[in-house]
């Protein structure tokens, strides 16, 4: 093991800590609390802090609404390095918002059951962290609840997301479809990313007009969840948030099975778990692609391109044996070969493939790390071994960045880490790959 390395993620994890018991994930260009980042976060600090770790979840799960929804982005203090902040969003508008904190009024992928059980994983003293679980677990599952009750209008088993910023792959060209289809108003407003990274690395001043607009439809309805369902022009069912959902659900059935009693969630989780699989594997795979795609419940069709979120179901345990085959023929065919590293965040063999820009095609070690998992599991071991393998040589290389290029051959547009420099979950993430 590098421990030089280890030790500069340790340093990374902890100048990001704040007082108030959450960490940034990148100073500067984000500077409160974000749903998935503080899950991967957890991760990170079980290894070698633990009471950080669980401070972390705690924080998070504190933030959760009346109504069971935990938000995406949780304003802790006062910052106007980022926009839009908690003045633009207003969560208060809804009648259960957390009365204590200041949010955003969307969510990010469901994180945190698999994360209670990668921390019970990880722990060296279990009984102890059983007993923390044992304090956090039934509001994970209350959320869970929210997500069925609320988020899956033909009651399929699929929940939706109504924004992009909701998916956490905020700008993949699988939105494209989606903007085409509206014709949002022209902003007046100060961006706040671009004076932190440069421009040609994240979304551009009219996609970010598509963002606030989808949150001003959010807004005059005070999020309500069944008027943005009638009126987003964003409902998507999302093969990435989805297949996180499942993974919790499975982690949450595991964890109440060694916590014993709670029959009642245990056989409620156990009924979506089936319905959500079935339906996944029916709706969101696209046998001439090879691979699962997101569903545009708006305009009812399916939005047929291919990302690193496409192979996100093997995290979950979605697919057969037999399309797990097809499915790993197409990521070696499209996102492989000795030129690459695995695995760009969108097709790069695709016209919309951008290995610069945030979610457009350059790589992210969370996703990574997911599918490193996902591929070990079913038992693709150097695939899983490779997409390891590149995630530390791109972070020892260039260092802790937000994103990088996928392509091998950089030595002409050097540096190939991008976005934010000391990223939390990058941090994290490789210091779990490196004890896993
Ligand atoms: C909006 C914090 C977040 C991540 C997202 C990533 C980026 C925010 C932004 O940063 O999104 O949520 O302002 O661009 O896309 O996945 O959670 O790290």
């Amino acid at each position: 093991m590098n421990t030089a390395l280890y030790e500069r993620a340790i340093k990374v994890l902890d100048s990001n800590y704040q007082k108030g018991g959450f960490t940034i994930p990148s100073a500067g260009l984000y500077p409160f609390q974000w749903k998935w980042d503080s899950g991967f976060i957890a991760i990170g600090f079980a290894h070698y802090d633990v009471k950080k770790a669980k401070t972390e979840m705690t924080t998070l799960l504190d933030s959760q609404w009346g109504n069971g929804f935990i938000p995406h982005i949780i304003f802790h203090t006062e910052n106007d390095s980022y926009f839009p902040g908690a003045d633009f969003h207003q969560s208060e508008l809804h009648p259960l918002s957390s009365k204590k904190y200041r949010s955003t009024g969307m969510t990010q992928p469901p994180v945190s059951g698999f994360v209670l059980q990668e921390m019970y994983r990880i722990a060296k003293d279990k009984e102890d962290m059983l007993n923390f679980i044992k304090t956090q677990i039934d509001k994970v599952y209350d959320n869970h609840v929210y997500f069925y009750e609320n988020r899956d209008p033909h009651n399929e088993g699929l929940v939706y997301i109504y924004h992009n910023w909701e998916s956490g792959t905020d700008n993949s060209p699988v939105w494209d479809d989606i903007w085409d289809t509206m014709n949002p108003p022209e902003y007046n407003f100060v961006r706040k990313d671009t004076t932190h990274v440069d421009a040609s690395q994240r979304p551009s001043q009219r996609e970010y007009d598509h963002y606030l607009y989808i949150i001003d439809i959010a807004k005059q309805n005070n999020y309500d969840d069944a008027k943005i369902a009638e009126l987003s022009p964003f409902l998507v069912q999302d093969p990435l948030f989805n297949s996180m959902l499942i993974k919790s659900n499975q982690a949450l059935i595991d964890l109440y099975g060694l916590i014993g009693g709670n029959e009642d969630k245990v056989k409620t989780l156990l009924k979506w778990q089936s319905k959500s699989i079935k339906s996944f594997n029916k709706k969101l795979f696209d046998t001439e692609l090879g691979a699962y795609v997101h569903y545009d419940l708006r305009n009812e069709k399916a939005l047929r391109y291919i990302t690193s979120s496409s192979f996100s179901p093997f995290f979950a345990n979605i697919p057969s044996a037999e399309r797990a085959k097809v499915l790993v023929q197409t990521m070696i065919d499209k996102f492989g070969g000795d030129d690459k590293y695995l695995c760009a965040s969108y097709d790069p063999t695709d016209e919309r493939f951008n290995p610069k820009k945030y979610w457009r095609g350059p790589i992210w070690i969370n996703m990574n790390w997911m599918l490193y998992l996902g591929l070990r599991n079913y038992g693709f071991t150097d695939l899983a071994s490779q997409i390891k393998e590149d995630s530390i040589e791109l972070v020892e290389r260039y260092g802790f960045y937000e994103y990088f290029d996928c392509r091998k051959d950089n030595t002409e547009y050097e540096p190939v880490g991008y976005g934010g420099n000391n990223f939390s979950w990058t941090a994290a993430l490789i210091i779990d790959f490196m004890k896993n």
